[in-house]
């Protein structure tokens, strides 16, 4: 909706040029904006035979779905009842130049404390698909999210035949427990934290669990429609291999990026990502499980290994028993290599990759162990407590300030220094038997500064410190170019004359392979301060995580905006 005085611009736009004033008038005139209110309150929900008491918004489990289109405002307001400090993050959404609405605690802003409220205002540019919001506060986040759905600008049609239907498909991870108590114990311990005892499909665990039949999640389809799945994998821990029983998925959009179809009957998901899929029912009617489960890459650490179930129902009502598809094995990496290598961005000229790099980064990613004297306070492998880091540093969150208000006003003193390693401080076999002298990282708040518009290369490599395993990294306020993924140490000299730079994937988090590197571009054009981080909740607690600092342009649109006056003091 236009205000009065927009729409008197507009006209004597008008009058200056007509034609360009059209287009300005049309595409004005069809953007909206959208008022939410948010009320983060405590909601009784019965689980796996118990009733508890969880966070949600609005009492809704999963939250509410939000709608709208590419160019459209979001105002969401968000009034904290609960006991818990909260901020709310729209994943994947670039925000540029409104940092001050990414939510990211203590790194965008300070939380809003209980009986406190702030209004999130955002503009969509140039994105459509599938995101989603969350909790960015301690581990709320394992039940306040809900889908954040894009459609394309009127008029404008997907890049694949419409479907008769679209179901967001939420994935998430269920505790029996206070989900802050189990943190809680964790931090505390220094172990590792409970795992789930159920993953849900749109908050429900399904029939494979106890207590939970009848709520199982159905989804009603007609023979020969077909159904656009938004998938979206909320899960705080865990990455998820998901299949729906004798039907194909046909893969068209990652992340909020539409990609070259290809049909698959597997998918796998990593916390933070989404993928949109196809799926046409074209089997006999009746009943069909989708099903979803771990895919879990390090080794000798617990994971809950149990199945999520939801039903595809042809006929309303049916009762017969469906069938139960085939996952991969837990460890099945040959799958999840086979998947993600087929990913191909659709609009190659529209995602142009930077060749010219500026900034060549190199960020070893992984585990750690700190050494503690023993006792209730030590109970990580032999005597120490769980750490992790990028480039040895284990990111701390500062308290009396957020990293972007210390920035913006001039005084980072004694919240943050720019001095983070752009390559690994000490050179070593990441992938191999790495000495013990080498396990334990150092603290703190270290940012590395970008200048606007600088053409970046990130090498993200796993390392073999305490277990190999497969992250999944996401950075704020951009999505990236997934150049090159592959096994052992990244070599430059062998593995850069491979790189995709032609049609890559294109998303706000990728998976590092299990004991393996990634290499991501983007060009640094969102002034602020962005946080980059493993989606795990537990390694983001261990300290798995760094910040960019993305400097002012000297263009009109290249400055950071003034903060909003609500934004919530410390
Ligand atoms: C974690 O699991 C242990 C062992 O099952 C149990 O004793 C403990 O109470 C659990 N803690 C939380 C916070 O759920
Ligand atoms: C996980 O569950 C599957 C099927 O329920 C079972 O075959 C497998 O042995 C389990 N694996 C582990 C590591 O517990
Ligand atoms: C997967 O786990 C099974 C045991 O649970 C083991 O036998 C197998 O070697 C593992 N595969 C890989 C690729 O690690
Ligand atoms: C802990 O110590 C045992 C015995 O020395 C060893 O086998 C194991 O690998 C160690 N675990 C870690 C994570 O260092
Ligand atoms: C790794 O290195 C340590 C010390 O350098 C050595 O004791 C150990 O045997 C090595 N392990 C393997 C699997 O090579
Ligand atoms: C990380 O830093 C600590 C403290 O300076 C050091 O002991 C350790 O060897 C370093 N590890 C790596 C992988 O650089
Ligand atoms: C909530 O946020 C305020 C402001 O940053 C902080 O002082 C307080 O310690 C936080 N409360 C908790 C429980 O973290
Ligand atoms: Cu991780």
């Amino acid at each position: 909706m236009c205000s009065f005085n927009l729409i008197t611009t507009m006209q004597f736009t008008c009058k200056i040029a007509i034609f360009l004033a059209t287009i300005l008038c049309l595409s004005l005139a069809n953007a909206e904006t959208h008022h939410h209110q948010f009320v983060v309150q405590s909601t009784p929900v019965k689980r796996l035979c118990k009733t508890h008491n969880i966070i949600t918004v609005n009492g809704q489990f999963p939250g509410p779905t939000l709608e709208a289109r590419d160019g459209d405002t979001l105002v969401v307001k968000v009034i904290n009842t609960a006991r818990y400090n909260v901020t709310i993050h729209w994943h994947g959404i670039r925000q540029m130049r409104t940092p001050w609405a990414d939510g990211p605690e203590y790194v965008t802003q300070c939380p809003i404390q209980p009986g406190a409220s702030y209004t999130y205002r955002f503009t969509i540019e140039n994105q459509d698909g599938t995101l989603w919001w969350h909790a960015h506060s301690k581990w709320l986040r394992a039940t306040v999210y809900g889908a954040l759905i894009i459609y394309p600008k009127l008029g404008v049609p997907y890049p694949f035949p419409k479907p008769n239907k679209e179901l967001p498909i939420l994935l998430g991870e269920w505790w029996d427990r206070d989900i802050i108590s189990v943190l809680r114990q964790a931090i505390f311990t220094g172990a590792a934290p409970n795992v789930s005892d159920a993953y849900t499909i749109n908050g429900q665990p399904g029939d494979q669990y106890r207590c939970s039949s009848k709520e199982t999640t159905k989804f009603y389809v007609k023979s020969g429609e077909t159904l656009l799945l938004r998938v979206i994998n909320a899960a705080l821990n865990q990455e998820l291999f998901l299949t729906v029983a004798n039907h194909m998925l046909t893969v068209v959009g990652n992340d909020a990026v539409y990609n070259k179809p290809f049909s698959t009957r597997v998918i796998m998901v990593g916390p933070g990502q989404t993928t949109n899929v196809l799926l046409t029912a074209d089997q006999p009617a009746g009943r069909y499980y989708m099903a979803a489960r771990a895919y879990h890459s390090a080794q000798n650490a617990a994971f809950d290994n149990t199945t999520t179930t939801a039903i595809l129902e042809y006929t309303k009502g049916a009762t017969s028993r469906p069938l139960l598809p085939a996952l991969p094995r837990y460890n099945d990496t040959n799958t999840v290599t086979a998947y993600t290598s087929r990913l191909r961005s659709l609009a190659p000229e529209k995602n142009k990759v930077p060749t010219h790099i500026d900034e060549k980064l190199f960020f070893t990613v992984g585990l750690g162990l700190v050494n503690c004297t023993p006792g209730p306070r030590c109970q990580g492998p032999n005597n120490t407590r769980f750490a992790a880091s990028m480039n040895n540093v284990s990111f701390v969150l500062p308290r009396r300030n957020s990293l972007l208000q210390a920035y913006y006003s001039g005084n980072a003193q004694g919240v943050y220094t720019v001095d983070f390693p752009g390559v690994p401080p000490v050179a070593f076999d990441y992938t191999g038997n790495v000495s013990r002298g080498l396990w334990q990282p150092r603290r703190g708040t270290k940012l590395y500064r970008l200048k606007y518009g600088s053409r970046v290369q990130i090498v993200l490599q796993d390392t073999a410190i305490v277990s190999t395993e497969d992250h999944p990294v996401h950075l704020h306020g951009y999505h990236f170019h997934v150049v090159g993924q592959g096994f052992g140490n990244f070599n430059p000299s062998r593995d850069a004359a491979g790189f995709n730079l032609v049609d890559p994937p294109v998303r706000n988090t990728i998976n590092v392979p299990v004991g393996g590197w990634a290499v991501i571009r983007f060009v640094a054009d969102n002034p602020g301060v962005w946080l980059m981080h493993c989606h795990i909740d537990s390694h983001l607690s261990w300290g798995f995580a760094m910040a960019f600092v993305v400097e002012n342009g000297k263009g009109k649109l290249q400055s950071v905006e003034a903060p909003p006056p609500d934004l919530p003091p410390c």
